[in-house]
């Protein structure tokens, strides 16, 4: 292992996404050039999710597995990730967050740790130059697009795709970032981002190509759409 490699530690919620889970990790395990370590949090998944990855464990050194014991929510999984990566022993530079489905790529990791040396927050991002959604109905797009036109407008944000879960965050960054995120579903990666820009970390936006989900079924329901809504109507900014 070469120490000079920056050192990454990848945290994926998970809930029912036997499916791709273990595409998922085998594809990181492939990265070169990064020291990894893969934090899989998952709640209690009726599917046989967590026998993968605990599978997997055995074939490989760097996996950790949190299993929870019922569906608590995106953001808080994430920040329990974030706390175990926190946690490693030396702890690692740059934290990746993303979904189990792949529809976020595993071989678009080391882009986006390159791009965050450069700052503190770097997003994947499907709405600038080069980046792309694959797959999505016109609604699933009507429905992004203005959410992310109310988060960038209402919420101040200066960044286009501000609903995006494949993200690399410093460390530093998410020491202080566990102590100010409040939100536990969908709305964490606002709440995450908000806090972010005003703490005046820097972020960055690195294209991503997204792929709708081929397996599985999709956990953002109307009350995610709504806690939403909520996040972004109580911190306006005019
Ligand atoms: N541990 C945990 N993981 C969750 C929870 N809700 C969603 N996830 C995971 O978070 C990631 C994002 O959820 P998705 O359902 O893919 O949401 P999305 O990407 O906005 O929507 P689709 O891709 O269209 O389904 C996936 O890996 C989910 O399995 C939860 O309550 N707990
Ligand atoms: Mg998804």
């Amino acid at each position: 292992m070469d120490s000079s490699e920056p050192s990454v530690c990848v945290c994926i919620p998970t809930y029912n996404e036997a499916g791709t889970i273990g595409e998922v990790i085998s594809r990181i395990e492939g990265l070169e050039g990064l020291r990894k370590v893969i934090v899989v949090v998952d709640d209690n998944s009726g599917d046989g999710t967590s026998d993968i990855v605990r599978r997997l464990m055995g074939e490989y050194g760097n996996i950790r597995l949190i299993e929870r014991g019922g569906k608590l929510g995106l953001g808080s999984a994430l920040i329990e990730g974030f706390e175990e990566a926190l946690s490693l022993k030396p702890v690692p530079g740059y934290i990746v967050s993303m979904d189990g489905d792949l529809s976020h790529d595993p071989y678009e990791i080391p882009g986006l740790v390159r791009s965050c040396d450069r700052g503190a927050l770097t997003i994947g991002s499907r709405y600038v130059k080069g980046g792309e959604v694959q797959g999505w109905t016109l609604w699933r797009r009507a429905v992004s697009g203005g959410a992310n036109l109310l988060a960038r407008y209402l919420g101040g944000l200066p960044v286009r795709d501000c609903t995006s879960g494949f993200r690399c965050y410093s460390s530093d960054l998410v020491k202080d970032l566990i102590g100010s995120v409040t939100r536990e579903g969908f709305d964490f990666q606002i709440d995450a981002l908000m806090n972010a820009v005003r703490m005046g970390y820097q972020v960055r936006e690195h294209p991503i190509s997204f792929r709708d989900r081929e397996a599985g079924e999709s956990k953002l329901g109307l009350g995610e759409y709504l806690n939403f809504l909520i996040l972004v109507f109580s911190r306006l900014r005019f």
